[in-house]
């Protein structure tokens, strides 16, 4: 199976992102907390220069929690703030702003003294595609409109969307292409969906996911489908798509319908809270993408 991504589009976003950068104060790179290393695009750094930046490790509605703990403590350690966000709920969303101005709380100072007032923090969010950057740009400005909204003689500029009166959004984020360094990011990124399936054979995909799922979390598969746990993710993907009445006249199991079942019921934590990836797989430093391979 390959999966292959377009380098067209990344040298065009790669120049806007450039743009913008100058533009704004701070970064928000959003991630997806189930794979963080995955979902990470290993350019950002050096292309948001030396911006400062916070992590959003966002859908942490659909992560194992003690996970993102463990991510959120990675980071830290590693000097780099991050929290875990979920842009349904809209959970953590009313810390961001805190944050961002503790993070740029000299050059707060800087502007002020400089007796500059009226000045917004202006943040761009950046992130791979089907992340969450346009529903974390709907919830974030939707829930702070209600409270700048009866402010008269506020100039709207169509670039910028309000959060609050001293915090703006680029309204356009910054999409970035995943890197596939190796062949287990590639999968983890089909996985949750920030791969089109059209490009993919999801019935081959499955039984990868099944494969990881019986290295990691046998009993999670074990209990909702009530099938036996063999070592063969294949013959296992057939006893599933049994149980769940997939079968095509012949008898045959239907493989299509069978992993459509599997992955819409991961994608929806029916499967419960999963994290397919932790700090300790990472290899090497935040930059590094690589994925150990079992
Ligand atoms: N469960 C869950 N789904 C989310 C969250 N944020 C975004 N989504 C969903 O993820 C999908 C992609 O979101 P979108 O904002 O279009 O991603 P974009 O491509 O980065 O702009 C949509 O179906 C969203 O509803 C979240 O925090 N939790
Ligand atoms: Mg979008």
């Amino acid at each position: 199976m390959n999966i292959q991504w377009y380098p067209g589009h990344m040298v065009k976003t790669k120049k806007q992102i450039s743009e913008s950068i100058k533009l704004i104060d701070v970064v928000l790179e959003l991630l997806d907390a189930r794979v963080p290393i995955s979902s990470k695009n290993p350019d950002v750094d050096t292309l948001i220069q030396n911006k400062p930046k916070i992590i959003l490790l966002n859908k942490s509605d659909l992560a194992d929690p003690n996970i993102t703990k463990e991510w959120i403590e990675y980071y830290k350690n590693k000097g780099i703030i991050a929290i875990d966000i979920d842009c349904i709920s809209g959970k953590n969303m009313n810390k961001i702003y805190p944050l961002i101005k503790e993070l740029l709380s000299d050059k707060i100072e800087r502007i002020q003294k400089r007796g500059i007032v009226g000045r917004p923090i202006r943040a761009l969010v950046l992130g791979i595609p089907n992340v969450g950057k346009s529903t974390f740009i709907n919830k974030i400005s939707k829930k702070s409109s209600a409270q700048t909204g009866d402010r008269p003689g506020v100039t709207k500029n169509k670039q910028w969307i309000k959060v609050n009166k001293e915090f703006e959004l680029l309204d356009t984020p910054g999409i970035l292409w995943p890197k596939f360094q190796d062949k287990k990011v590639a999968l983890h990124l089909a996985y949750v969906k920030a791969i089109k399936e059209e490009i993919l054979d999801i019935v081959e995909l499955c039984v990868k996911f099944l494969e990881e799922m019986l290295h990691t979390n046998p009993k999670i598969l074990q209990e909702r489908y009530k099938v036996d746990i063999k070592n063969d993710a294949y013959l296992l993907m057939e006893d599933i798509g049994r149980k769940r009445g997939c079968i095509v006249s012949g008898g045959d199991v239907d493989l299509y319908r069978t992993a459509n079942i599997i992955f819409e019921d991961f994608r929806n934590a029916k499967l419960g809270r999963i994290s397919l990836e932790r700090p300790l797989d990472m290899d090497g430093d935040e930059t590094d993408v690589e994925v150990k391979t079992n």
